[in-house]
Order: structure tokens, then C-alpha cells, then sequence
């Protein structure tokens, strides 16, 4: 009855849902960067809620997208590469689907489920996309790579006579011409022309805007280069001599200096390429949210500022994506709700959350076998807690992470009884414990310290059981 009275009498908020592409928290100046300024990303933080402990729930793109949008644990679905998630969950609705299920109009620009960078946005295609989920999409289609002006291959140029290539590759290019050259840009343009023509349409919608920078190449126009350079005033996370001496093989991230055989000047190449890859996006959301403003829609649309995962600019000299520590599990998050008041929240939350929570704050009913919480509640009182605790997983090389706020546990490997014949084996390929207190920066390793068994012991319980309740769901037979 109390559901069916808040459903008929909850105000049709529209939902404009802007996720990036690879974009970690650290390198938005409302997340306290000084050197990379996002003056629009920051705005909009001043005008919600930004969450400073959001996870994503895998890190790469494939299974953290398919999570979020199914509302389902990568685990759940079994959505682990970059395949799309309809194939395990039937008819059931997706975040969208949902939506258009109860009277909405759902758009897609660009890059929501997975799409390859730079390949699929080079050909255009849809990658693993979920046509029951929108009324109208678009992809835009970039040059990437390609795009004419200054390159360079970062990655594994050693004597510098690479060219530029295509790819998963560390590449920089100082491109000539303007925002609309590029993928984005054309994004940014496709939302702004739509929130045009919603104008006039009855319907309350939902549209997502995905941007791919700055997902790698970091290609943008030149103007947006020139604040980092030259390259060699970009400041590199400390390096302590020894660092990887503590944790298992498997926490060496896939992506490092020394197998991508990035010197020191290249590094800093990195750091200034891959900012002002986020300048520029910066710079498209800018353009987003004025047309928003412009179309007299901003008092009634909840807008959703994310990115799919994190990315590492060099701590420990890791680099990209995959890894498990902070900087790439943790997500930059934004919520804004018209009305509601501005502020920050440092309680957990998760990716997978976000589906549960637009369809409480629209008045949509309620769907018990969503593995996300709503936390709608966290944004009328930042101090409001939901969960304790934020999972996270890479199934690269089967790792996952239970993170609170004294801890972040990791743990690699994991056999399935099927395989084992009887029991399960938990972290066979080793397990990282960071004190998030006394070391934020995840430099000592304190899974072997005999003092903190107990706290290890619990965490491997905990995981345990964690795996359990996140397979056991409603797409199981
Ligand atoms: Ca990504």
C-alpha cells in the first residue's frame, strides 16, 4: 500500500546519467587535484552530492558496465569480459528498461554498455549494447588515434621510432581542429541536441551520455595540452624503493613502468596527456549541462556524474586500469538532486547501487532481486549509512576486494567446488591487507603481519560469504 501511495505521488524527476570512460577520482579538481582543473565537473559537485568512498564493481569497462545496468554483481551474471549482460538475465529489466517500462523515454548517446576504445568508436558500431534498453541511440563515431597532429606511443618506444598506434596503448596525440573532431565532441553536441528537441516531448526521460576520454589514447584539441606542459613540471606519485617487494605477483598491475617501458619523461607525458584527455571532457560535460539549463528541465532532472572504473597514473608505478587499489576500484560519483541539498558524503556506496536508488527517487516500484541498495536516503543526510562496506572485483586475475574504512582487503585466485571437487579455495595466489588509516596510499602490506591474522581471517570469512550471497540470485535455475 506505502509503496503503491509513494509511486502515484513521487514527482517524475527526468535522469541524465553522464559516465566516463577510465576517469579516476584523482584527477578532478573537486576531488582535490590542483593541477588538472574540471570547472564543470566541480560545479555540478557544488550543486549535488559527491560521494568520496563509491565503487565500481569490476575494474574494467565490460563487467563494471554490465553490473550497473543489470544491477547485478559481475559475479552474478557471469558478465566478466565484454560481452553484454542479456544473455543471463531473459527478460528482466535493465536500469533503463525499467524506466521506459513505467512511462519513460530512454535515450542512448554513445558509450553506456561496453564499446571498444579506440577500435569500436574508429568503425562506430554498438558494441556490446542492449537494444531493449533505449528508444533511441547513437554512437559517435572518432578518429581516435588518427586524429591529425602531434603523436606520440608512449608504451613500449624505447629508441622512439614507433609510430603512433591504435589500440589499448599508452598514446598521446596533440590534435589540430576543434572539440567536434573527436568522439566526444560529437557526444556532447548529439545530448545537447536532444535535450533540445525533449523540450516538447510529454514524456519524462532517461538519457545516458557516455564519454570515452580519457579512456587511452589521450587525444584532444592542442589548446587543452598546453596547462601541463612542459610535460616535465608534472609531479609523479613517491616511489619507495622495494614497493612491490610485499605483495603477491598478482598484485602487480597489469599495466607498469617497467613492462611498458615508460622512462621517466615519458611517465610525466602520461600524467599530462591523460589530464588534459579530462580537460577536454571536462569541457563536453560543460556543454551538457548548459544545454540542460537551456532547455528549463535543470529543476526537475537528476543528474549522475561517474565513471565506469578508476585509473592508476603511476602509483607504484602501476598504470591503467584492472588493479584493486583505490585508485582504480574507487570511482568519482555525483549525484544531483533538484531540491536537495549540496554536500559530501563519506559513506560506502557502490556502482551497483545506482539502479535501485533512480528508481526510488522517480517513484518506480520497487525490485526485490536487484543486488544494488537504495541509498536515496544518503542524499537528505550525508552522515546516513547504507553499507559498511563496498566490493569490488578483477576478474582479470580473479581478484576481489572488500574495502571499508579501516580496511581494504584483497585476495587473488579462487576455485569454484565444481573444480575442486568439494570446498572452496580462497586466495591461493595471495592476499594484500592495507591499513587505510595509517597508510591511504597502500604502500605496507599487512596480510602476513601475525598481529593482523585475526583481521585477515575475518576478511576471508567475510569474502566467503560475500560470493555466496552475490551467486545466490533469481537468474540461478
Ligand atoms: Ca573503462
Amino acid at each position: 500500500m506505502l509503496q503503491a501511495f509513494y509511486s502515484s505521488n513521487a514527482k517524475k524527476y527526468n535522469v541524465l546519467f553522464i559516465i566516463s570512460d577510465d576517469l579516476t577520482y584523482t584527477a578532478l579538481s573537486c576531488y582535490g587535484n590542483k593541477v588538472c582543473q574540471t570547472p564543470n565537473i566541480d560545479k555540478l559537485a557544488s550543486e549535488g552530492v559527491r560521494f568520496t568512498q563509491a565503487y565500481c564493481q569490476g575494474t574494467y569497462c565490460g563487467p563494471s558496465r554490465a553490473s550497473l545496468m543489470s544491477g547485478y554483481y559481475p559475479h552474478a551474471t557471469g558478465a566478466l569480459g565484454y560481452k553484454s549482460p542479456r544473455p543471463k538475465i531473459g527478460n528482466r529489466s535493465t536500469w533503463p528498461q525499467h524506466f521506459r517500462n513505467h512511462g519513460y523515454h530512454a535515450a542512448r548517446v554513445s558509450k553506456i554498455y561496453h564499446m571498444g576504445v579506440p577500435g569500436g568508436i574508429e568503425s562506430g558500431g554498438d558494441g556490446a549494447d542492449d537494444p531493449l534498453s533505449w528508444d533511441e541511440k547513437y554512437n559517435c563515431k572518432g578518429p581516435e588515434w588518427l586524429a591529425p597532429g602531434d603523436g606520440e606511443t608512449l608504451q613500449k618506444n624505447p629508441d622512439g621510432k614507433r609510430p603512433v598506434v591504435g589500440g589499448n596503448t599508452f598514446v598521446v596525440v596533440e590534435a589540430d581542429g576543434d572539440d567536434l573532431v573527436h568522439s566526444d565532441g560529437k557526444t556532447a553536441a548529439k545530448a545537447v541536441e536532444l535535450l533540445g528537441k525533449y523540450k516538447e516531448i510529454k514524456k519524462p526521460f532517461w538519457m545516458g551520455v557516455g564519454f570515452v576520454r580519457p579512456h587511452v589514447p589521450f587525444v584532444a584539441p592542442r589548446k587543452f595540452f598546453e596547462p601541463f606542459k612542459p610535460y616535465s613540471k608534472m609531479v609523479l606519485p613517491k616511489k619507495l624503493p622495494g614497493n612491490w617487494d610485499d605483495i603477491p605477483q598478482a598484485g602487480i598491475n597489469y599495466c607498469t613502468s617497467v613492462n611498458m617501458e615508460m622512462d621517466i619523461r615519458k611517465q610525466k607525458k602520461a600524467v599530462g596527456g591523460y589530464y588534459a584527455s579530462v580537460a577536454y571532457l571536462d569541457a563536453q560535460v560543460g556543454k551538457v549541462m548548459n544545454a540542460l539549463e537551456n532547455s528549463g528541465k535543470r529543476d526537475n532532472t537528476i543528474v549522475i556524474f561517474t565513471s565506469d572504473h578508476g585509473f592508476h597514473l603511476g602509483e607504484h608505478d602501476f598504470w591503467a586500469k584492472v588493479s584493486l587499489r583505490d585508485e582504480s576500484a574507487k570511482v568519482p560519483l555525483i549525484i544531483s538532486v533538484p531540491g536537495k541539498k549540496p554536500g559530501v558524503c563519506d559513506s560506502f556506496v557502490e556502482l551497483l547501487d545506482l539502479y535501485p536508488t533512480l528508481s526510488s527517487l522517480c517513484g518506480l516500484p520497487k525490485q526485490d532481486r536487484l543486488q544494488g541498495k537504495d541509498i536515496s536516503q544518503m542524499l537528505d543526510d550525508t552522515n546516513y549509512e547504507v553499507r559498511k562496506e563496498a566490493f569490488s572485483v578483477a576478474p582479470m586475475r580473479t581478484g576481489f576486494l572488500l574495502r571499508n574504512k579501516k580496511w581494504a582487503f584483497i585476495q587473488y585466485g579462487e576455485k569454484l567446488p565444481a573444480q575442486l571437487k568439494g570446498g572452496f579455495e580462497h586466495g591461493r595466489n595471495g592476499i594484500e591487507l592495507f591499513d587505510m588509516e595509517n597508510d591511504p596510499q597502500q604502500f605496507i602490506n599487512l596480510a602476513d603481519t601475525l598481529k593482523f591474522q585475526p583481521v585477515v581471517a575475518s576478511f576471508r570469512k567475510k569474502l566467503k560469504d560475500k560470493l555466496i550471497t552475490v551467486r545466490k540470485n533469481d537468474l540461478q535455475d
